[in-house]
């Protein structure tokens, strides 16, 4: 078994040795998000998701003399109060489909502005971004503190996401406009902002992401006692001022972090309670609170404990664990009659 103590912020990846995702970078002068307003350019290669229940869809192509391929997201919002005044109007035109008695079914075809998707665009998206959104089958490994060390540690100091847009937001170099609260101690310091999920415009799907300044911290696994006060300051900086922007009670925000993340750079996410937003799930939430409390408990908890994760069958972690005989595709179960 690997020395669980030995499990610091030095096992961070370090960026220079990683597989480079060399495709991103930062404040890119070509970038697609420069000039793109419309689709008129977009070459659709295939659905790779689809979910009718989030109103979501995530669809391969590319852009027309653009190298590389893209990821197109859409999804249809939730209702605003504000926005119902506006489709309830003599501008909606309303199309019957059939009525029945006292009951009818429309096709309401509101003015523009109320009938918008959120469309998020990732280019170029590495073969890695596809594997995220690919519709796969998942897996939940119960990860040992040995296995992390042995197993999904080598692999993320091969292959993880760029980080580029972390340092973007904490150098003030993106999305500068959006931040809600910052604090900016080096040590228990972050930058609180609208996750690119959500486009910040009802409180009824809110999603924020605060991202702590610290380098080097990569994910759950690596918290210690030694950095109870940077999450007890995100915690109570965090949802007062979501508290004061949105006026939502911080009895009714949901704070956790992802294990495994995408992305292995400390964060947390803050979401309306009400939401049902994606990776809430206990296969990959961990309360911030519960995380608190665990680590007052027992200092390295996190380096002590068996951690689930879920995993897509096509991910590159997957293949390390399936290797190991520690997991197997639907296929190679052998079912009894
Ligand atoms: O699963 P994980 O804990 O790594 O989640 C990372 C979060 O960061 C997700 O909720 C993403 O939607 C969010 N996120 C990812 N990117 C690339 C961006 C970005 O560029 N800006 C913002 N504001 N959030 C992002």
């Amino acid at each position: 078994m690997a020395d669980n103590a030995s499990v610091t912020q030095d096992d961070a990846p370090d960026a220079k040795r990683m597989k480079s995702e060399s495709l991103t970078s930062e404040c890119r002068t070509d970038s697609i998000h420069s000039s793109l307003s419309d689709f008129s350019s977009f070459e659709l290669q295939r659905v790779l998701n689809e979910n009718a229940q989030r109103k979501t869809v995530f669809i391969q192509g590319s852009f027309k003399e653009r190298k590389g391929q893209a990821i197109v997201i859409l999804e249809k919002t939730p209702f605003d109060e504000k926005s119902i005044d506006g489709i309830l109007s003599a501008n909606s035109r309303l199309k019957r489909d059939f009525s029945n008695d006292i009951y009818g079914n429309y096709e309401c075809y509101p003015e523009i502005q109320f009938n918008n998707i959120k469309a998020t665009i990732i280019h170029p998206a590495t073969e890695k971004h596809i594997q995220k959104y690919e519709s796969q089958p998942v897996h939940i490994i119960d990860e040992t503190p040995e296995f992390y060390h042995t197993l999904t540690l080598p692999h993320l100091q091969k292959e993880q996401f760029n980080l580029q847009w972390v340092t973007n937001i904490i150098e003030h170099k993106s999305e500068v406009e959006r931040i809600v609260f910052e604090d900016t101690d080096p040590e228990t310091g972050f930058i609180l902002l609208p996750d690119l999920k959500w486009d910040a415009k009802q409180v009824e799907n809110l999603y924020l992401v605060a991202i702590v300044r610290k380098t080097g911290i990569s994910s759950l696994r690596s918290l210690t006692g030694d950095h109870l006060n940077l999450l007890k300051n995100l915690q109570a900086k965090g949802i007062k001022a979501i508290e004061d922007r949105y006026h939502i009670a911080g009895s009714q925000l949901r704070v956790y972090l992802h294990y495994q993340p995408s992305f292995y750079h400390l964060h947390v996410h803050f979401t309306n309670l009400q939401y049902e937003a994606p990776g809430i799930y206990p296969e990959k939430a961990h309360l911030l609170s519960t995380v608190i409390s665990n680590i007052e408990l027992m200092s390295d908890y996190y380096q002590k404990a068996t951690l689930p994760f879920a995993v897509k069958e096509s991910d590159n972690l997957f293949s390390v664990y399936e290797e190991k005989g520690l997991v197997k595709r639907r296929g190679e179960l052998i079912y009894s009659a």
